[in-house]
């Protein structure tokens, strides 16, 4: 039988681990958990980056190749942002736009999980798909000068480039965490952590105390995959902040980071000799998800692991 997984994610590593489960899996064993850390106001508008990643990427409506935002997309309101003095360093493509505006219109009247599940009603989607938090865990960058940047500020309009001396969750304690969240976390066979950014997409999540909590005692049951591919970031600026924020480097530093959380850490087999085996077990995992192929591939590999700890 299927087990019943749990999957927290965010950004386009999580998008596509989502994506391969609900290419794969029964649609009523799946819960997909989202970072929202990202989430930010711009332009008077409620921007939900990591929820929005994976709403597009479910539903086959995201451009692929930049991982954000919607395919076949028009640049005529950013052309006139631009034109009317606006901010532009955050690119809001006209059919994503519209989504933010209707989104900030039905946040005065509805709250936040209500809003997202008329949305993935919207977008035909199925699968159970919860925020972790109502509103936003509103990540910060601390750079190693001692300043404090937004997330969005620092990732898009720095590029990700000022060097970071930790990431903060100031709203971590005082967040609501959206209701089914940890009833998902309680009743599943398995959690899975996603090949997402640990320190960016899935710290935050954790950061929540009742998910923590929570999280914490499933361990025996939590997985974790990891985001690296030959040692390295398949995008984004995590090479960078393993650099910056762990004493190891590559496959190392994730088994670190997750050593506290997660039972297993799955990553491709030919990546784990030379890792040490006092932590968490290592299962080797193909974790390419690009193609519904690899996608097919890693959760056969998934549901053979599961079926060896099972049995
Ligand atoms: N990422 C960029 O690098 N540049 C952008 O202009 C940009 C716009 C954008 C608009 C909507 C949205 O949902 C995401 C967008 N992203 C953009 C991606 C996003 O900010 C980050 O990839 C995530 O927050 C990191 O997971």
């Amino acid at each position: 039988m299927n087990p019943k997984i749990c999957l927290l994610c965010g950004g386009v590593g999580g998008a596509r681990a989502a994506l391969a489960l609900a290419e794969n899996l029964p649609h009523d064993t799946l819960t997909f958990v989202v970072n929202t850390g990202d989430d930010f106001r711009h332009l008077g508008l409620e921007v939900w980056p990591d929820w929005d990643t994976l709403l597009y990427t479910l539903s086959e409506t995201g451009d692929a190749v930049r991982g954000w935002g919607r395919e076949d997309e028009g640049t005529r309101a950013m052309e006139e942002f631009r034109r009317l003095g606006a901010p532009d360093w955050f690119h809001l493509g006209d059919r994503d736009l519209a989504l933010h505006v209707v989104r900030t219109w039905q946040l005065s009247s509805l709250p936040a999980h209500q809003v997202a599940q008329q949305t993935l009603q919207r977008f035909g989607l199925n699968v159970p798909t919860l925020r972790a938090t109502e509103e936003s865990l509103a990540t910060g960058i601390r750079l190693r000068d001692g300043s404090l940047m937004d997330f969005q500020t620092w990732f898009v309009g720095h590029q990700g480039q000022p060097e970071v001396g930790a990431v903060e969750v100031p709203q971590a304690s005082t967040a609501v965490v959206t209701p089914g969240v940890i009833d998902a976390i309680q009743e599943c066979d398995l959690l899975l952590i996603a090949p997402s950014n640990p320190y960016l997409s899935i710290y935050p999540i954790l950061e929540v105390p009742a998910i923590g909590q929570a999280v914490q005692a499933r361990k025996a049951h939590t997985w974790a995959v990891s985001p690296l591919l030959d040692g390295k970031a398949v995008k984004g600026p995590l090479d960078r902040l393993i650099a910056n924020l762990s004493d190891f480097s590559g496959q190392r530093a994730v088994l670190d980071c997750y050593a506290a959380w997660s039972q297993k850490l799955l990553l491709p087999g030919d990546e784990i000799p030379g890792l040490p085996q006092d932590g968490p077990l290592l299962a080797a995992c193909r974790t390419r998800l690009g193609a519904r192929e690899q996608r097919a591939e890693f959760v056969s590999d998934l549901l053979d692991v599961w079926e060896r700890s099972t049995s």
